[in-house]
């Protein structure tokens, strides 16, 4: 289903003057409310493939029906929410759950979205029908060398795919580990993973990044042999400078501070990017911003800090995605509402005098140091948004507009009510 952009103009007519209202209003109190809204332009945030269909838990799943049942509709899917917010203008594919059987044609088909490839990921943590030895015990790990090589040969794969598609970065997340105390020999799990990791490092082009993600449970609940930041920079480090770290906030253990790792990897010139998400309690993948806002403002204060300190380019250097799992919400709702939370803490980040900042640090005048960075996080940055939208040509109210649209009716009018994507 593609949206025209008469539409979303007429749309935007109906809302224009309270938007313009409220702009003035933060123009007045934001001081670089021009440099945000242009750094807001050329934010995009990748739509993660696996993540447009109802996922559910292993208690239940309930579908909202009009569910992308091929890769031609997800990116469908993808160029919609684009078209809405102009800040997803990227797509992360999941092998095997969505090979590109005409790389070609998909190709050309995300081009007509205004998308591109954003990471590929591999998949080492189901057995798939076809598959000759099984993962049960573990992929890169695996005590078998033949375990082993078939998931190297897996990965590198992956990268073929990628490498079609326009794609620049391999993500690794190893679902290896143990369940029992006893069951593993930590180094010589490392060790196999990290011989392992050198052969998928040795085909990667030379323009190609890896990125680790680190996991500190699930499905292994004793251990995981790439369980924190820790091992996943030991990795990254004896691998090479291809080989960075990748955090997904929801792969913490309780009360982590996310924003101090993020700042000593981006030190380390080792922060691959981001899987944004939410979470009470474990990896429970609910939508960016919705439980801890702070945090992510939090998170976003280090990244500008560590991004201008070194002269990084903030749209473009490091790899910014979504990995959410959606068990009530309308899937293409609930990322909307992720992107919009993602660029609403960036916003405030931006709005933070750093200078002002580092004095206080420095005086060890904390009271003004909390209060600076509180000021920006209690900073409305929604008409901001809202304006580097509608300058991109999207809609003031993505999800308005889409609920006004009846969109999700369409959907399933045009795919049905029992079709299933592929995915979480
Ligand atoms: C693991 C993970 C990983 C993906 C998977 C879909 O929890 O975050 O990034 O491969 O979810
Ligand atoms: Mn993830």
């Amino acid at each position: 289903m593609k949206i025209n952009k008469e539409d979303i103009q007429e749309f935007n007519d109906s809302l224009l003057e309270p938007h313009q209202e409220k702009l003035n209003f933060t123009k007045r109190e934001v001081t670089n409310s021009e440099a945000i809204i242009q750094k807001l332009v050329d934010f995009q945030i990748a739509i993660p493939s696996w993540a447009l269909g109802t996922g559910g838990t292993r208690f239940g799943r309930f579908s909202g029906g009009g569910e992308p049942a091929t890769l031609e509709q997800k990116i469908e899917d993808v160029g919609l929410i684009h078209a809405l917010n102009q800040a997803s203008g990227a797509i992360s594919l999941h092998i095997p759950w969505d090979i590109p059987k005409d790389a070609a044609a998909i190709k050309q088909l995300a081009t007509e979205h205004n998308l591109v490839f954003d990471a590929v990921n591999s998949n080492t943590f189901q057995d798939q029908k076809d598959q000759e030895l099984s993962y049960k015990f573990g992929s890169l790990q695996h005590t078998d060398p033949a375990v082993r090589k078939q998931a190297v040969d897996h990965n590198i794969e992956v990268i073929k795919h990628g490498i079609e598609l326009g794609s620049k970065s391999l993500t690794v997340w190893l679902s290896d580990g143990s369940n029992f105390p006893g069951q593993l020999n930590f180094r010589k799990a490392f060790e196999n993973t990290l011989e392992s990791l050198q052969q998928v490092y040795a085909a990667l082009p030379d323009d190609w990044k890896m990125f680790v993600e680190y996991k500190a449970f699930e499905p292994n609940f004793y251990s995981m042999t790439v369980g924190d930041w820790g091992q996943s920079l030991l990795f990254a480090n004896k691998l090479g400078p291809k080989a960075k770290t990748l955090v997904d906030l929801g792969h913490h253990l309780p009360n982590a501070n996310i924003e101090q790792i993020v700042s000593l990897l981006m030190m380390e010139g080792k922060l691959a990017g981001f899987h944004f998400n939410d979470s009470k309690y474990s990896d429970d993948d609910l939508t960016a911003g919705s439980i801890k806002p702070y945090q992510l403002f939090l998170i976003f204060n280090e990244l500008v800090a560590g991004m201008d300190a070194a002269g990084m380019n903030h749209a473009k250097d490091l790899g910014w995605m979504i990995d959410a799992s959606h068990n009530i919400k309308d899937p293409l709702e609930d990322l909307m509402q992720s992107v919009e939370a993602i660029m609403l803490a960036y916003a405030q980040a931006l709005a933070v005098d750093r200078a002002e900042l580092e004095e206080a640090r420095d005086d060890n005048d904390v009271v003004t140091a909390q209060n600076i960075l509180q000021n920006a996080f209690r900073t409305d940055m929604r008409a901001l948004v809202a304006e580097a939208r509608f300058r991109a040509g999207g809609a003031l109210n993505p999800i308005g507009f889409y609920r006004k649209m009846d969109v999700r009716d369409k959907l399933i009018r045009e795919r049905g009510s029992a079709t299933v994507a592929t995915g979480l």
